[in-house]
């Protein structure tokens, strides 16, 4: 029975992920490094410092910095994206996603997020939903950024429920690896070929197909 839905945030409660995008655009054009939306894709869902190791290497480059130059690197990034973060707004969040989590709310499921980003509570206070979320895991209280499954496991746990009764909802192909790890139910919303080879239990084109009474059916489905 499904008891809980944890959501990644970035890419699947509001367009993040291309605040993101142009943020590590940006740094990555500054030191020299081509960046494209195809080798963007292997960063979402990836922590900070992991991403701008990413794309060191992406770039051949990844011998010729300090760790004290790669945090002033990733900080310099941080703060372009913060500066972007400023203008969202309650308008900003995907279609359907209100609705859903009202729906959530109605049939008493609990609501947890599961976002490796550091921002994940400033983004939830401007789009004006923080109210909604029973719990927010910490990616700082975790050892193992996605793909593992230890931010899925740690929201779980902080709602007090079972992996095995627990939706994930994901954009990212380590997202969804972080949730089968889990044990948990994974549903991917984007690019459908991403999501399918990543091996999302179901794949959602977008968030209006996010839809309380039909995910409950998917779910029971599978499980039965
Ligand atoms: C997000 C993004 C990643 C980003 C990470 C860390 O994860 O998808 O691209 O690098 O958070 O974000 P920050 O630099 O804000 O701490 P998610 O899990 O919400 O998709
Ligand atoms: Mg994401």
């Amino acid at each position: 029975m499904v008891k809980a839905v944890i959501f990644d945030l970035d890419g699947v409660i509001t367009d993040t992920a291309e605040l993101h995008y142009q943020a590590w655009k940006n740094l990555a054009n500054s030191i020299a490094i081509d960046f494209n939306r195809e080798f963007n894709e292997e960063l979402k869902g990836i922590s900070r410092m992991d991403s701008l190791n990413k794309i060191l290497q992406h770039g051949g480059v990844a011998d010729q910095y300090t760790e004290e130059e790669k945090l002033e690197l990733a900080t310099k990034k941080n703060e372009e994206y913060k500066g972007l973060l400023i203008h969202l707004k309650p308008e900003n969040i995907y279609p359907g996603i209100k609705e859903f989590l009202n729906a959530l709310k109605q049939s008493n499921i609990k609501i947890g997020l599961a976002s490796a980003s550091k921002n994940g509570p400033a983004i939830l206070d401007y789009l004006q939903i923080t109210d909604y979320f029973d719990t927010i895991a910490d990616p700082d209280s975790v050892i193992n950024g996605k793909p593992a499954p230890d931010i899925f496991l740690k929201a779980a746990e902080q709602l007090g429920v079972s992996p095995q009764d627990c939706i994930g909802v994901e954009d990212s192909e380590a997202g969804i690896e972080a949730i089968q790890s889990a044990n948990m139910y994974a549903v991917g919303v984007g690019t459908v070929e991403v999501m399918r080879k990543a091996g999302a239990d179901l794949v959602l084109a977008d968030t209006t197909e996010l839809v309380w009474d039909q995910l409950q059916e998917a779910f029971t489905a599978k499980v039965n």
